[in-house]
């Protein structure tokens, strides 16, 4: 669309649907009208794209996710639909900012970090890549919960993104399912089959959102299909029809409607509450019965061709119920045996693991289990039951191992089992944590079936990570190699020829400070803290968690404040330290974390003495919006987690195609980055998996050594242990105890020294500019490997078996 274009359908929007001229209009009219514009042009793509898949019969891959980290979407089709630059045009002439205008949009926060963010990127990767690729999740009346840090205490407020409507969303109730809870079975065999009929269930309507996806420049638009739970039956009905169950209907259609109210909070910490396994079997069902209703409309076929025609991933174990609720919609509703219900079912799902965090797996208590989901637990029992069979029969040396394998044990259904047990595909999310899945924490199943483990490495979409967020450093980039980077990003290997060139060094310097600076003025507004934008700029982004040992920062961080404290002329690079994360509201000790780092950098950054050398910052609610605020501005990414313990990690990714410099243990994709990029472009400390692993199981670590010889370690614990960094007597003991006494569960202590000295070779190398920009550049051009197109072209093409669909040929 051109400006003109645009600036009319704005005036036309202005005057005929809200009765104003610009002159009266706010930034949020504004914002509405832009929506309208995009609406109207997207519906048109997005009904020939349909129309395209549909007509030629195409493969479409169904990504299930309880989690899709949206973030904010216009800017993302403005760019997509080459729209940005004119908008921004228009928007000026028109006495308004485009970012004030970007702003009026809520986040769309329906994930808790990167899983939920990984969904996203996907979806803009498979519209981006013409694959057709959907997203099927839960349309969260509240998203991840909004941060506000009060007397340094996070405090959780809800995020009620819906309230003023959600301009890309579109409320199909045509296309509403019915998806059961509770009751009985009863069965009863007519005609030579069993039927099983439900009495006393519960029913709930599953109503559709969908959400247009845009691709890059090309026309493909797929969906995002979001469920939001509604009651069956109005108020009149429900009086007729006595549920003797609820005797109020207000109370009835807010027990129903509580299903998508909210989206868990917890980030690796499973819980086994009933009403999680009621959204993840609404999510399931729900999805698979209008993909099965879409399938038979328009194919007419026969759902013995279900799986080459039908793709589904599922978003680690959450919506694992897919296999037995496949396998129940394949015989009950269609009638099909179960051999080749099995067959379809199998063929068709495959798998993602994301962690292996032992307290993250999920496992449901069978009672809650059978109760809620009678039906479903009968199938996924027979399908134990056949498994177990299947292993004592055809494969005897494995027979010992059936205790360990099995699905269910000790009144418990381990959802990873049934995900591995039913599906083609098992995958990991980068190298080493495949490996490790295949070896340790899997290995038996590895054994039993070795075809179905393979790895794909996380990505990113470089489209927002890169080409959205950092304009600057996108047209710098561009002025260097053209513009071919944007659709092939491995093309920004190209830039290796400049990381040595003085004038493209000093520009991409430039472009950092730029992006510094405009951190620095966020950073003034949120917290009033002024910070030097010639200081380096240190970041740790990503959820609270002990494992990924934002405490170990901070210790490095009161140790160079002890260290300045004692001679306030040493010579350091002035640094600013940055934090940006939400810890769970149960997770005591990660909220301790919250306030430690808070009452540290109060202290430091009211300390005169030491000369502004160091400043630490806490920004409030970090998500999507702020990230990608942060993310250009960063010179050091920190990604610190004890090896072994992040599966991935891809803000490790966003952070270096942004040209920061990665500190990080040999975990997840860091070691990928690391091969990469070579040693020497990367900062790289601590132990190693294979190490971690081996004091797990062996031991062999004390913390108290330590304690007892490091000099550093014992004047922080004794700090903390004192209420140096507390009003409270008893603040941060906690944290002291859980060092000391626990043993240091994520070797904080004992990776404290390599990584101190890494910072001090940071510092270092930091005096050395050019060197730096070198490096800097040097990880700039070797990102194209972690944009999430490589990633997604290696699940089409091994896992899901599709190919690019062009919807029209530019
Ligand atoms: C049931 C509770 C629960 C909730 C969320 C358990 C586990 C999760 C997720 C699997 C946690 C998660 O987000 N994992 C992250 O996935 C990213 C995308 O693959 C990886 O990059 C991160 O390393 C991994 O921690």
């Amino acid at each position: 669309m051109k400006e003109k274009e645009i600036q009319e359908a704005i005036n036309s929007h202005l005057e005929t649907k809200l009765g104003i001229s610009v002159k009266d209009a706010s930034n949020r009219d504004i914002f509405i009208a832009l929506s309208c514009i995009l609406t109207e042009k997207i519906n048109v793509d997005w009904k020939l794209t349909q129309e395209f898949y549909d007509k030629n019969n195409e493969k479409q891959v169904y990504y299930f996710s309880m989690e899709f980290l949206l973030g904010k979407l216009m800017k993302v089709h403005l760019l997509n639909l080459q729209m940005l630059e004119p908008a921004k045009k228009v928007v000026k002439k028109l006495g308004f900012t485009l970012d004030e205008v970007l702003a009026c949009e809520h986040d769309a926060g329906l994930g808790n970090g990167g899983l939920g963010r990984l969904a996203a990127c996907f979806l803009d990767s498979m519209a981006s890549l013409q694959i057709p690729g959907h997203g099927c999740g839960i349309r969260y009346k509240y998203g991840l919960f909004e941060q506000r840090l009060i007397n340094r205490n996070q405090v959780e407020l809800p995020d009620y993104w819906l309230k003023d409507d959600y301009v890309w969303e579109h409320r199909k109730p045509d296309e509403s399912v019915e998806v059961k809870f509770g009751g009985t079975i009863n069965m009863k065999e007519e005609n030579g089959r069993l039927q099983f009929y439900y009495e006393n269930a519960e029913t709930v309507r599953a109503v559709p959102f969908d959400v247009p996806i845009t691709g890059y420049n090309n026309q493909t638009v797929n969906t995002l299909r979001l469920w939001s739970a509604e009651s069956s039956i109005d108020a009149a009905a429900y009086s007729q029809n006595e549920l003797p169950q609820y005797n109020d209907y207000l109370e009835y259609k807010r027990s129903i409607e509580q299903i998508s109210e909210f989206l868990y909070p917890d980030d690796s910490h499973f819980e086994g509450k009933k009403l999680r396994l009621k959204q993840q079997y609404f999510l399931v069902s729900a999805g698979l019965q209008s993909i099965i209703r879409s399938f038979k409309t328009n194919y007419f076929k026969s759902l013995s061709e279900f799986s080459s025609k039908v793709a589904i991933q599922i978003n680690d174990t959450h919506p694992s119920l897919v296999v037995p609720e496949l396998m129940r919609l394949l015989m009950d509703e269609e009638e099909m045996g179960w051999e080749q219900a099995w067959s379809i079912t199998t063929q068709t799902v495959a798998y993602t693991n994301h962690t292996t965090l032992s307290e993250a797996l999920e496992t449901w208590p069978v009672d809650l289990f059978s109760s809620l989901l009678p039906r479903i637990y009968m199938i996924v029992e027979e399908i134990n039951e056949r498994f177990c069979q299947n292993i004592w029969f055809d494969h005897k040396q494995f027979r010992n191992e059936i205790p360990e394998l099995a699905i269910i044990s000790y009144g418990q259904i381990k959802m990873a089992h049934l995900a591995i047990v039913g599906s083609h595909s098992v995958n990991g999310v980068a190298k080493i944590h495949t490996d490790i899945l295949k070896n340790k924490e899997m290995k038996h199943f590895y054994r039993l079936y070795p075809a179905k483990f393979n790895n794909k490495t996380n990505g990113i979409t470089h489209r927002r990570w890169l080409l959205q967020i950092n304009p600057e450093l996108s047209r710098l980039i561009t002025s260097a190699i053209g513009n071919q980077w944007k659709e092939r990003p491995k093309d920004l290997i190209k830039l290796i020829r400049y990381a040595e060139d003085p004038s493209f060094q000093l520009k991409a310097k430039e472009v950092k400070t730029y992006n510094k600076q405009r951190l620095a003025r966020i950073i003034k507004a949120q917290t009033g803290l002024i910070v030097n934008d010639q200081s380096i700029f240190d970041v740790h982004i990503k959820r609270l968690h002990g494992y990924k040992r934002q405490l170990l920062n901070i210790f490095h961080i009161i140790y160079l404040y002890n260290t300045l404290k004692e001679n306030p002329d040493l010579d350091i690079i002035p640094r600013t330290f940055i934090f940006g994360a939400k810890a769970a509201p149960g997770y005591y000790f990660a909220k301790q974390v919250i306030r430690f780092i808070l009452s540290a950098a109060d202290i430091i950054n009211n300390d005169d003495t030491i000369q502004n050398k160091l400043k630490v910052v806490f920004l409030e609610n970090y998500n999507i919006t702020l990230a990608e605020k942060i993310i250009p501005a960063a010179d050091v990414s920190e990604q610190i987690s004890t090896a072994s313990k992040e599966a991935s990690g891809t803000g490790n990714m966003k952070m270096m195609m942004n040209g920061a410099l990665t500190l990080g243990t040999l975990d997840g994709a860091n070691i990928e980055i690391k091969d990469m990029v070579g040693e020497n472009n990367i900062f790289t400390f601590g132990l190693t998996s294979d190490e971690v692993l081996h004091f797990y199981h062996h031991g062999g670590y004390n913390a108290q050594d330590l304690y007892q010889t490091d000099e550093r370690l014992q004047s922080i614990l004794n700090q903390l242990h004192d209420g140096f960094f507390g009003n409270d007597e008893k603040d941060f003991k906690d944290i002291y105890y859980n060092l000391l006494s626990h043993n240091d569960e994520f070797f904080v202590l004992k990776d404290f020294n390599s990584y101190e000295e890494m910072q001090e070779f940071v510092d270092q190398t930091y005096r050395n500019q050019q060197k730096w920009m070198k490096m800097s550049i040097t990880n700039i051009a070797h990102s194209g490997k972690f944009s999430s197109d490589r990633t997604i072209h290696e699940y089409a093409s091994e896992i899901w078996k599709v190919s690019k669909s062009p919807v029209f040929s530019r």
